[in-house]
Order: structure tokens, then C-alpha cells, then sequence
């Protein structure tokens, strides 16, 4: 079986540094969670295989490009404000002594909200790894292959793969509280924080499953009752990947409200790419099955409207993503919109 190469994405400034030091963290917070989890054989050795593939990373991809984009537009005003303040000098002259204390107290408190960043970023890939897991078993959709690998029932046995994804959800939310080595203690506002905006929308991407499920056996499903599917299946941690790392980075309630509408529209275009993915690109591509929806006869954006108009309706959600975040945030070297720009150009 071919192994799928690490995803390409176009070249972008804001894109490309975010991606490695993205994909390197999360490595090393990955290596670092299992130890500190010690779960016994074999299922430590599944969550590691499942954990370490060759996913996309796009939920922790939308934590830290909202930690980002919203960050530097609270440092942005905030040297604004300095700018335009005429007393600003005569201040910083009376603070000249304590510097040294304030930069390492401001680069304390950065500190502890980029690892909540990170703690936010390994949250959801653990909660997106589990529903693969799930999703992928002979009682759901029986799938061989994902991520360019057999899947974790394949590799192991089901009990283990269901296991798997047992423990990876509650990994998810322990992730938010523990004390794991490298990373500072967590803060208690924003994990708080962190978990009410979690954990409803975990549910609902289960709901959302339930629904997807019970449509399959109708013949016929308008676009509304397939909206009202993927906004809890896919949108919902889409949502919460967004609003986690907005909160993170002590996003404002208008930036807040901007990232859960861009993040409406995104996780809608998400889906309805991944269906039109499903019929025009190869397995090999992929890394899991192609024209799987059609066999298991699902009810899916190309079904009601055709590639070309699935195509034309993506493109507009993106757009509608995009307007919802300059709304809020600067559009320059602007980290979520550079993701925004890879994903309408994904090839899987
Ligand atoms: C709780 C069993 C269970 C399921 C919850 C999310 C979900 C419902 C099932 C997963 C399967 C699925 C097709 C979900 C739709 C969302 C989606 C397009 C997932 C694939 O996400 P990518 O493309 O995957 O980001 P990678 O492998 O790149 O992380």
C-alpha cells in the first residue's frame, strides 16, 4: 500500500512557517501526551499509529491561525494605542528601570497563552482522530484505509481501534487541565473557557453523526436537512477549533463573533469540498477510499447538485468565510486567511 507524501500546500508567506512549526509541535506534544498518558499495549501503540499519520492538521491548522491573526491584531492596537498616546514617552522613561521585569512578564503571559494554544491545537486533532477511528470501523463505514494507511481496526483488532478512539476522546478534554511535562501550567480563565466551547460542540459532531446515519436511509434529503447535518458533523469542530484559538489569544466578543461566522461558512465549504473530493480525485491522493459516499449510497452536496454547482457553492462559502474575518481582523500577512486560501485549494 502506498503511503501518502506530506501535504503540499501553495506558497504563502503567513502559510508555510505557521504549517512546519505547526507540524513540529504537535509532534513533539503528541510524543510528549502518550508518555505522560503511559496507556498499556496495544493500545498506546494505536493512538501513537493513528496520532503520527499523515493527516491534514487542518483543525489544529485553524487554532493556531486564529491564535495568530487575532493576537497580532491586540498587538497591532495596542502599539497604536502606544503611538498615538503624547504621554507615552515621559512613561516610558519613568518605566525604563522596570523593563526587564515587564518584557519578562509580558513574555510569561505570552508564553502561557501559546501553550494553551497548544494544549487547544492537541485537543482537537485528538477529538478528530477518534471520530476517524470511529467512523472508519465495520459498524459505521467499514473503511481500510485513511490517511494513506490501514486503518487502526486493520492494523490492530476492533477492540483495540474502538479503545482508541475511546481514549483519545477523553484525552481530548484532559488535555486542556493536565500538568503535562514542557508545557506551563494551565490557566484556569481560559481552560474553563476552552472547555464550555468544547465539549457542546464534541456532542454535536456526534449528533451530527446520528443525523448523517438516519439520512441515509431516506431517498431523498433537501439541502436544508444536509446543512443541518454538516454543521454539527463537520462544522461543529471547525467552530470550536476557531474559537479555541481566538480565546487563546484573549480574542475580543466582536472578533469572537467574526471567527464563529467565517467558521459557519468554512466548515460548510470543508464539506461540501471533501464530497467533491470523494468523486474526482484518486485513492492514492486521498489516502482513503474514493467514490466511498456513492457506494454507501450517502447523501452528499454532489448528489443534490451536481460537481459543477457543489464547486461554484464552496467557492462562495469560502468567500463568505473570508468577509467575515476582515470584518474583525487586519487582512495583511493575515495567518487564518492564508489557511482559509489552502483549504479552497486542497486536492484532498
Ligand atoms: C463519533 C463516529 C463518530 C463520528 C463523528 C466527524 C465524524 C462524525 C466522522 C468522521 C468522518 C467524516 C467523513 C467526517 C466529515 C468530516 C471530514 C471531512 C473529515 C475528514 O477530515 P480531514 O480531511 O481528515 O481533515 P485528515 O485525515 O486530513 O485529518
Amino acid at each position: 500500500m502506498t503511503l501518502i507524501s506530506t501535504p503540499n500546500p501553495p506558497s504563502n508567506n503567513a502559510f508555510e512557517p505557521l504549517y512546519s512549526d505547526l507540524r513540529e509541535q504537535l509532534a513533539q506534544d503528541i510524543e510528549t501526551l502518550f508518555s505522560y498518558a503511559n496507556l498499556p499495549n496495544p493500545l498506546d501503540e494505536a493512538c501513537r499509529y493513528v496520532m503520527t499519520g499523515q493527516g491534514k492538521l487542518v483543525r489544529p491548522l485553524l487554532v493556531a491561525s486564529a491564535f495568530a491573526s487575532v493576537f497580532d491584531e491586540i498587538n497591532r492596537s495596542d502599539n497604536n494605542l502606544n503611538d498615538t498616546n503624547e504621554a507615552s514617552e515621559a512613561i516610558a522613561a519613568q518605566e525604563a528601570s522596570s523593563e526587564a521585569i515587564s518584557d519578562l512578564d509580558t513574555l510569561l503571559s505570552h508564553e502561557a497563552h501559546y501553550d494553551m494554544c497548544r494544549r487547544a491545537a492537541l485537543a482537537v486533532e485528538l477529538l478528530h482522530t477518534y471520530s476517524l477511528v470511529h467512523d472508519d470501523l465495520p459498524c459505521m463505514d467499514d473503511d481500510e484505509l485513511r490517511r494513506g494507511q490501514p486503518t487502526a481496526h486493520i492494523v490492530f483488532d476492533e477492540a483495540t481501534a474502538l479503545l482508541a478512539g475511546d481514549v483519545l476522546q477523553t484525552l481530548a478534554f484532559e488535555v486542556l487541565t493536565a500538568e503535562i511535562p514542557t508545557f506551563a501550567p494551565f490557566d484556569t480563565t481560559i481552560a474553563s473557557r476552552l472547555l464550555a466551547l468544547f465539549a457542546p460542540r464534541a456532542r454535536r459532531m456526534v449528533a451530527g453523526q446520528m443525523l448523517d446515519l438516519n439520512a441515509e436511509a431516506s431517498a431523498t434529503i433537501s439541502q436544508n436537512d444536509l446543512e443541518a447535518i454538516h454543521r454539527d458533523k463537520t462544522g461543529a469542530l471547525i467552530e470550536a477549533a476557531m474559537l479555541m484559538g481566538g480565546i487563546c489569544a484573549g480574542a475580543t466578543a466582536p472578533q469572537r463573533m467574526a471567527l464563529q461566522d467565517c467558521a459557519g461558512h468554512i466548515g460548510l465549504a470543508f464539506q461540501v469540498q471533501d464530497d467533491i473530493l470523494d468523486v474526482t480525485t484518486s485513492t492514492d491522493t486521498l489516502g482513503k477510499p474514493a467514490g466511498s459516499d456513492e457506494k454507501l449510497d450517502k447523501s452528499t452536496y454532489v448528489k443534490l447538485m451536481g460537481v459543477e454547482a457543489a464547486t461554484a457553492y464552496a467557492q462562495s462559502l469560502f468567500e463568505q468565510g473570508r468577509t467575515a474575518i476582515t470584518r474583525e481582523l487586519s487582512s495583511d500577512d493575515n495567518a487564518l486567511l492564508a489557511v482559509i486560501e489552502w483549504l479552497w485549494q486542497r486536492q484532498k
